[in-house]
């Protein structure tokens, strides 16, 4: 089961959910990572948390390589953020879950985040830039936070009241 269907709004049934540590790395999580992956790809986008495929585990895929260039996944088990700078950044986010909807987000501009890797090893790196800010937006997925939840009420109610009324019209 390679490429999966991404949740969207209004299902925030599912997309709010809070998700669970994995136990440990094993070939099921490889698998689900590596199907993570490729539906990432192919959306496209630069990163993508398990519940976005409907599984509430602590699990995400991020590649900050541009088109043409050799890929970079990173694979992510169980992340916990040990450390956010006072500094912070601007970047206009997007979400694959909120289709075609973009907004300047404001988060800690650098982090150190403790993970399992690919091989089930612990590691910790610092992360800056696009990478910091992308890391943030997974990690809040995995505790059923959107980006919209870092914006106005005013312009996240009319989001999601977008999604609501596309839906009921039949156009998602
Ligand atoms: O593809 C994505 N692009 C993006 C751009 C700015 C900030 C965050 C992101 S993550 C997003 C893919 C996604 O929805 N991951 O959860
Ligand atoms: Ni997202």
């Amino acid at each position: 089961m390679p490429l999966l269907p991404i949740i969207t709004l209004p299902d925030e049934k599912t997309l709010r959910q809070v998700s669970k540590p994995v136990s440990m790395v094993d070939s099921n999580v490889k698998r689900r990572w590596d199907d993570m992956l490729e539906t990432m790809y192919h959306a496209p986008g630069i990163g993508l948390a398990a519940i976005q495929i409907g599984v509430p585990e602590r699990l995400l895929v991020l590649d900050l390589s541009k088109d043409g260039e050799p890929k970079t996944p990173l694979f992510v088990a169980n992340p916990e953020i040990t450390w956010e700078s006072a500094a912070q950044s601007d970047y206009e986010e997007g979400c694959l879950s909120i289709p075609d909807y973009y907004e300047m987000v404001t988060r800690p501009a650098e982090i150190k985040l403790r993970y399992l890797d690919r091989q089930g090893e612990p590691q910790e790196i610092h992360a800056t830039g696009l990478l910091a800010t992308c890391l943030q937006h997974e990690i809040d997925h995995l505790n059923g936070i959107l980006f919209i939840d870092h914006i106005s009420r005013l312009k996240r109610e009319r989001v999601l009241k977008k999604f609501q009324k596309a839906q009921k019209l039949g156009k998602l």
